[in-house]
């Protein structure tokens, strides 16, 4: 049996993908209120196929607990936040769910780890605590790191076509969990290392927030030098060996705006390109602010009120709000005082900042400037509906004449 620990974005379509290919499945959170809600057909978070998934293993007989089960295997989903002053990872969720579970496992179960943590974590976070309670590594329980690698907003295509690293000790094990996964999984399975899988996952973040990065910083150099941004990358692009990504108001979310700081916490010194590149992503709200405040003179906006921000999430048609650009930029705004701002977003269905909307043609309604923080496809489809407005369009999904970009 596999007990899945952590139910959230990660842990519920993963214990639901095993569940639905016909593998006995127990999934546990600590939150009695979401294993409830669970238990009585209700999905906690909005995934484009996440419905007929957990339909599939509903069939199937999967099961949620807020207990931890004793079980022969053990996928661990869980939070795996830094600590913002010393931007070194802060283990603890993983720490309390190892030793939850080995309160409950017997000798020979695998515990595979599939949040994404800095290099040497395992080491020095999971391991003395599986010794601590008298289980000797190799024989008595088995270590595993498989990193996730899904994009919210495309989760179960990519569970089920992404290449995956499994990273083990003892490469039976290894290729035992390789196994395991391709029950589901049509991609590559790759068997290494542990230190090495945790490494190429914090890895793959952190080249794409280095990308990212460049991308933002020709969108300020274009803006000082009165270029356009948006056309030098499309032209570039055309050379065979570039491939520069999109400039954006900001990177949020819990995985790309979180990891590369496990690389700049842990080699200070060592870390350049990363730490700028963090730099460089996190001072984008502040950009936007800045190109807010120039068009609201431009344009004789006196009073903020007047202008509304589309969009609360971290990117395009998903309802994850964590570390999301617009909030970094309204935190922002509140440091300088400013406050009146409207904001709006389809995906955001309860009040989580002040002025917020529920209804599309209300926010509309109600301001002169709107601000696209995300480009959710309500927006690409009703483009008509902002032809009376002034638009600052981050995500260049506008290309209505006079509309102003980063
Ligand atoms: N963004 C831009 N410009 C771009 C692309 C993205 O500004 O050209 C912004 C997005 O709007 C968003 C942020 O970057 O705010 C991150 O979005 P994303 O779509 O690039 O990635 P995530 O954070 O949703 O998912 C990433 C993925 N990692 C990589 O692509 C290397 C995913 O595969 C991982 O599983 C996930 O992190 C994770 O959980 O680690």
């Amino acid at each position: 049996m596999i007990n899945v620990i952590g139910l959230g974005y990660i842990g519920l379509p993963t214990a639901l993908m095993f569940a639905s290919h016909g593998l006995e499945v127990v999934g546990t959170d600590y939150n009695k209120n979401l294993i409830s809600k669970l238990k009585t057909g209700h999905l906690t978070f909005e995934e484009q196929g996440l419905d007929e998934l957990f339909n599939a293993a509903v069939a199937k007989g999967i099961q949620f607990s807020d207990e931890y089960q004793t079980a022969s295997t053990y996928i661990i989903a869980v939070p795996t936040p830094y600590d913002k002053n010393s931007k070194i990872i802060d283990a603890s969720y993983v720490v309390s769910a190892i030793k939850n579970i080995m309160k409950v496992c017997p000798k020979g179960a695998t515990m595979i780890l599939e949040s994404t943590v800095s290099p040497g974590t395992i080491d020095h976070f999971v391991r003395p605590i599986v010794e601590e309670n008298g289980f000797k590594i190799g024989t008595d329980i088995h270590l595993v790191h498989a990193p996730e690698r899904i994009i919210p907003g495309n989760m179960i295509y990519e569970l089920t076509h992404n290449s995956r690293t499994i990273g083990a000790d003892d490469k039976r094990i290894g290729e035992e969990v390789k196994r395991l996964y391709a029950s589901f999984c049509q991609g590559e399975i790759v068997v290494t290392d542990i230190r090495t899988a945790e490494m190429t996952k914090v890895v793959e973040n952190t080249f794409r927030d280095i990308n990212i990065a460049f991308a933002n910083e020709l969108a300020k150099i274009c803006r000082a030098g009165g270029m356009a941004v948006y056309e030098i990358i499309r032209i570039a692009n055309k050379h065979p060996r570039v491939n520069i990504l999109q400039p954006g108001p900001g990177v949020g979310g819990h995985c790309i705006s979180v990891d590369p700081w496990f690389l700049v916490g842990d080699y200070p010194g060592l870390a350049n390109i990363i730490l700028a590149a963090r730099k460089i992503n996190d001072s984008m709200p502040e950009f936007v602010l800045g190109r807010i405040n120039d068009i609201m003179k431009e344009k004789s906006i006196a009073d903020v009120s007047r202008v509304g921000l589309y969009g609360l999430t971290y990117k395009e048609n998903v309802d994850d709000v964590r570390e999301s650009p617009t909030l970094q930029m309204l935190e922002c705004m509140e440091r300088h005082l400013a406050s009146g701002i409207k904001v709006y977003d389809p995906w955001v269905k309860h009040d989580i900042v002040k002025n917020q909307y529920h209804d599309f043609d209300a926010f509309l309604n109600d301001v002169d400037m709107v601000v696209i923080m995300v480009g959710h496809s309500e927006i690409r489809e009703n483009m008509d509906k902002l032809k009376e407005k002034i638009i600052l369009d981050t995500r260049k999904i506008c290309d209505m004449e006079g509309t102003y970009r980063l």
